[in-house]
């Protein structure tokens, strides 16, 4: 399989619920300021008002359910828009760009977690995408753990939080699986620890690759 070009400012968090994304991501763009760089941190689904209306479609659950193939094909739709208005031009400009969530997260809950296609979600990602993250940090959880703090925050969960906890396993393998069979982008954090263990090994991380990138 052919890689596709990454680029070194270009950082991903990944994780399952509750694993701290939104904490660390607060630490990375505070530690890449301190050095004086431009930060652009974003998120997906979502990173332009375009892509942020279909986060609400596709995460709102009062809205109809969207077959497994239309939550992929959304999930792609928001990502072109967002590397095309967001990503690309912060990264040509030379900004860092810090972002939650990225195409492993499509990989993970709509590969693993629904049962879609790899072939299928590569085909997407090459021909609507054809980037990747430099350095990705996936943030790893016991489903149990990560689902209890999410709970204790959000009394309305939207609707992908609503599934059960053997989809969110799936999720969970199939990050790792990602992780192990790519260790020269990944780095695996234990997002079980305590919130500023987790933040600093995650700015020693981006430190280490930011010396050798
Ligand atoms: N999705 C998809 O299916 N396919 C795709 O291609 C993409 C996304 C791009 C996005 O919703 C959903 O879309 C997501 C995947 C799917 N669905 N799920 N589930 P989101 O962005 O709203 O959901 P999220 O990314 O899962 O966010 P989250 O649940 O808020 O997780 P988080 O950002 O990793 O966690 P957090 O907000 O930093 O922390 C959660 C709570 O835990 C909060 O109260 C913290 O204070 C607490 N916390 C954080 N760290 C710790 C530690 N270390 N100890 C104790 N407590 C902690």
């Amino acid at each position: 399989m052919t890689r596709l070009p990454s680029h070194p400012r270009f950082v991903s968090l990944e994780g399952g619920e509750g694993a701290g994304k939104t904490t660390v991501l607060d630490a990375l763009r505070d530690a890449l300021r301190r050095s004086g760089d431009e930060v652009v941190c974003t998120r997906e689904p979502g990173g332009t008002p375009l892509a942020e209306m279909i986060r609400d479609l596709l995460l709102d659950p009062d809205h109809e359910p969207p077959a497994a193939e239309a939550e992929l094909l959304l999930m792609f739709a928001a990502r072109a828009q967002h590397v095309r208005e967001t990503i690309r031009p912060a990264l040509e400009r030379g900004a860092w760009v810090l972002c939650d969530r990225f195409t492993d997260s499509s990989y993970a809950y709509q590969g693993a977690g629904r049962g879609l296609d790899a072939g299928f979600i590569a085909a997407l990602e090459r021909h609507a995408v054809g980037l990747q993250p430099g350095l990705t940090l996936l943030l790893d959880i016991d489903v149990d753990r990560g689902r209890a703090r999410v709970r204790g925050r959000d009394p309305q969960p939207d609707r992908i939080e609503r599934e059960r906890d053997d989809f969110f396993e799936r999720v969970r393998a199939g990050y790792r699986a990602r992780a192990a069979a790519e260790p020269d982008r990944f780095r695996v954090i234990d997002a079980g620890q305590a919130a500023d263990a987790v933040a600093a090994e995650a700015v020693r991380q981006l430190q280490a690759w930011r010396v050798q990138a």
